[in-house]
């Protein structure tokens, strides 16, 4: 297996945050391992500017951020149709204490087109969201020895052949002497399907190009040792960081058998969820027409939370949420799922409205989870086509527990776990340390006051050193309003 990501892979000093110089030195002064480089690749950025050797992209100024780094790297690959024999992957970007930002240099032994295919069998994978869990996404492209595609696929739990098998059937003798691009380490096991890496050697395939090992336990490493040892050549770790965005709540569930956590909010620049309770239940709460007075993020931030639940299997919120707003908690993203997004109400003593729109719409599809089943109050809701569990109650105030409902959910092949909850339970879930990672929409807007609800309420961490604290986080623009998401805790970490 080829990690070339040390060999020039040095981590290299930015000027200044958010600037990338591939080369610590200066335009005209290139370093002896940049000059070296310069051979066979087609441009160097240096601290002040790109190197003289690759002639670089015209125009290019120095101190570009990432983004645009990468875009005019790939827009120089384009215009020259020289095909170097390694390229730069720029692929990561990691803070470091004396300048605030470093790029890390990874120089691997693929070529422009090995990129094009592995991206493509990424975009492949990202077409099967919600029609693969409890699996994970992935997506296949096999290239003949010319360099042609000639089989593709998508995985689909439905399907149930694997993504790399379906681009084996598609390629037939093609796939000989041909190269496998996927997002995820070809199995090793035997589970509802045989093992892929078998299928991948007895086609042939010489060279495998994929972006991660599998977080899967079973597997792990075993798919790429099966490979190597039957001659083919193995590079893994191109798109590395995206491939395992992609997969996050499969890698968190199958080695923890609990959902990937999120929770999501959305609220106001000074953390207000919405304006002071008014007491009486409203069907009309939310909206323009609604006693809150309107929506506190614009229309294309809902619009993405319309996504957000797409990628999810679960959607949790308390039932002050639904008393309150009666939402529906519906994907209304307009793409396919496989299994409807499961609708799962913390509703400890079953005060659920039977008028609400979530008990209107059920179909098998709304989970309550209560500690006190009142055995009346539960058949009234089970008749209404609601499933009602009882979960052992360990706050002191009856509220449900929250690990405990992460572990029902994962005893219900759910992968991943969205809470839009109100304060109370947004409290709940950051006090339990349940929560994995955070998806919080902001509007510019301040409603202040003592009154109004607060992002998460309850006791709150006492200290600054207490604080919950995201990890790595990314900022999204939506209009005029904006999104942090975050994480507390690595999914794919212990
Ligand atoms: C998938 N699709 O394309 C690949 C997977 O029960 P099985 O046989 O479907 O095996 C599922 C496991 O296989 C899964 O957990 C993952 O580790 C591995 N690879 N899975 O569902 C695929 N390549
Ligand atoms: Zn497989």
């Amino acid at each position: 297996m080829k990690f070339w990501g040390n060999g020039l892979g040095k981590i290299l000093r930015c000027a200044k945050p958010a600037d990338v110089a591939l080369c610590s030195r200066s335009f005209g002064n290139s370093c002896a391992v940049c000059w070296a480089a310069s051979l066979y690749h087609p441009a160097i950025l240096t601290r002040t500017g790109w190197c003289p050797s690759g002639a670089g992209p015209k125009g290019a100024v120095a101190r570009q951020s990432l983004g645009r780094t990468k875009t005019l790297i790939s827009t120089f690959r384009q215009e020259n149709n020289k095909i170097p024999v390694a390229v730069f992957s720029i692929e990561r970007v990691l803070l470091c204490a004396p300048c605030g930002s470093v790029a890390n240099l990874t120089v691997t032994n693929v070529t422009p087109t090995d990129e094009l295919f592995l991206r493509r069998a990424l975009e492949l994978a990202r077409s099967g969201i919600a029609l693969t869990s409890p699996n994970p996404n992935v997506g296949a492209v096999i290239a003949d020895k010319a360099g042609h595609s000639v089989g593709a696929g998508t995985y689909t739990y439905d399907g149930i052949q694997h993504a790399e098998v379906l681009a084996i059937e598609e390629a037939g003798e093609r796939a000989g002497g041909g190269t496998l691009y996927i997002n995820l380490e070809p199995c090793s096991h035997h589970g509802r399907t045989g093992p892929c890496a078998e299928a991948v050697i007895a086609a042939g395939i010489r060279r495998v190009v994929a972006c991660m090992p599998d977080p899967n336990p079973m597997v792990s490493g075993r798919g790429f040792r099966r490979l190597q040892a039957a001659g083919v050549e193995v590079e893994v770790g191109l798109f590395e960081e995206e491939a395992r965005k992609l997969n996050e709540s499969f890698a968190k569930y199958i080695r923890h058998k609990t959902p990937l956590v999120t929770l999501k909010a959305a609220m106001t620049l000074d953390g207000k969820i919405a304006p002071p309770p008014v007491e009486s239940h409203n069907p009309t709460a939310l909206g323009a027409g609604g006693v809150s007075g309107g929506w506190i993020t614009s229309e294309t931030a809902r619009a993405h939370v319309q996504e957000l639940r797409h990628e999810h299997d679960a959607i949790v919120v308390g039932v002050g949420t639904i008393i309150a707003d009666d939402p529906l908690l519906t994907d209304r993203s307009g793409h396919a799922r496989r299994r409807p997004l499961l609708r799962v109400i913390l509703d400890s003593r079953l005060r659920l409205p039977h008028g609400s729109r979530v008990v209107k719409t059920a179909k098998d599809d709304v989970l309550v989870l209560c500690s006190f089943a009142e055995a009346k109050k539960k058949q009234a809701l089970q008749s209404l086509g609601i499933r009602v569990e009882q979960i052992p109650a360990v706050l002191p105030d009856g509220r449900p527990d929250m690990p405990g409902v992460a572990r029902r959910l994962g005893e219900q092949e759910i992968t991943s776990a969205l809470i839009e909850g109100g304060a109370m339970v947004n409290w709940a879930a950051l006090a339990s340390g349940v929560v994995d990672k955070v998806f919080l929409y902001y509007a510019p807007k301040i409603l202040a006051g003592d009154g109004s609800v607060p992002f998460a309420a309850g006791a709150g961490f006492r200290t600054m050193s207490d604080a919950a604290y995201l990890k790595s986080f990314q900022l999204h623009r939506f209009g005029e309003d904006f999104a942090v998401e975050g994480y507390l805790r690595d999914p794919y970490g212990n």
